[in-house]
């Protein structure tokens, strides 16, 4: 039997641990480069990263920009620069157009780090980053991507726990080859489900079935109109499981339709862009 509430659950001794090893790396590093899913570009957010990163400057990527409508992520490149007040971009991490703008800008942020060591006497050195997002954004992926543009291991540290490898993206810059995950605490269920949405949540901790079901609720009238078209559903029908269930004929023996997976088929159908292009945040809240 499913509850019939989604409520999506976490594990504080997890997340203990990862803030504790979240710590240790960004001891390491003179700025972060924080990866936020596009379609989501305020609940994949970590409301905590400033007090996490203690003054160490950041700049932020919208990831899976080929997922959302690039008109409106330019403004809600304009609304985060505002909020945060630190640099935006966007990024596509299938991509590596976007390497370029990446690696400069990251150099830019690092270097009052690097000229504050040199006015006390020590030598210019490459700047240290490190990428932090939450479970899925594309951590790994934007990581593969700048290593690729350079392939210089060049070890550990003093001082660096034994995985923890440098990698020299250019001479002013160095990135750590492991992403820093950030710890979920799913206090605001509203943003646990969001996050759901795009599988930034383990799929252990709900049922593919409320969390479609969540979905296809919160879409407003256009993204409405975009799912049924893209399951053939007629007009005058909800957007329901059942409905598109029946639509596409994923039935089980009898005439029962199979709503898990319609679910499952649902969900891997909007995370992987086939529907459309959407952002699931507002700016209003
Ligand atoms: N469409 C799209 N998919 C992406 C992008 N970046 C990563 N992905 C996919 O998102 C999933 C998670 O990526 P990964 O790099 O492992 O995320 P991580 O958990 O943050 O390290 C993978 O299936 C990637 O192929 C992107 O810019 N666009
Ligand atoms: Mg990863």
């Amino acid at each position: 039997m499913k509850p019939n509430k989604l409520h999506i659950q976490w594990y504080p001794g997890h997340i203990a641990k990862a803030e504790k090893q979240l710590k240790a790396q960004l001891s390491l590093v003179d700025a972060v480069i924080e990866v936020l899913d596009a379609r989501l570009p305020l609940s994949s957010c970590y409301e905590n990263i400033t007090g996490l990163l203690n003054g160490k400057p950041r700049l932020i990527l919208l990831n899976k920009s080929d997922l959302v409508e690039k008109s409106a992520l330019k403004g809600w490149i304009e609304i985060l620069k505002e909020k945060f007040e630190v640099p935006v971009l966007m990024c596509d991490a299938k991509n590596s157009k976007d390497l370029n703008s990446i690696i400069k800008k990251a150099i830019e942020i690092s270097e009052p780090k690097i000229q504050a060591l040199m006015a006390k006497g020590l030598l210019r050195r490459p700047a240290r980053v490190m990428v932090v997002g939450m479970p899925n954004v594309g951590k790994s992926s934007i990581i593969n991507k700048l290593t690729k543009s350079s392939k210089t291991k060049i070890g550990a540290k003093a001082g660096v726990t034994r995985q923890q490898q440098w990698v020299r993206i250019n001479p002013q810059l160095e990135l750590l080859d492991t992403p820093g995950i950030i710890p979920m605490k799913l206090e605001d269920q509203e943003k646990a489900k969001k996050l759901a949405f795009v599988n930034s949540i383990s799929e252990n901790a709900y049922s593919a079935e409320l969390v479609a079901e969540e979905l296809l609720n919160s879409l407003s009238d256009t993204q409405t109109q975009t799912f049924k078209k893209y399951y053939n559903l007629e007009d005058k029908k909800d957007l329901t499981i059942e409905n598109i269930a029946n639509a596409r004929n994923w039935i089980v023996s009898g005439e029962k339709p199979d709503i898990e997976r319609t679910s499952i088929y649902i969900l891997r159908d909007f995370r992987d862009g086939k529907i459309g292009k959407f952002i699931l945040d507002n700016n209003d809240k």
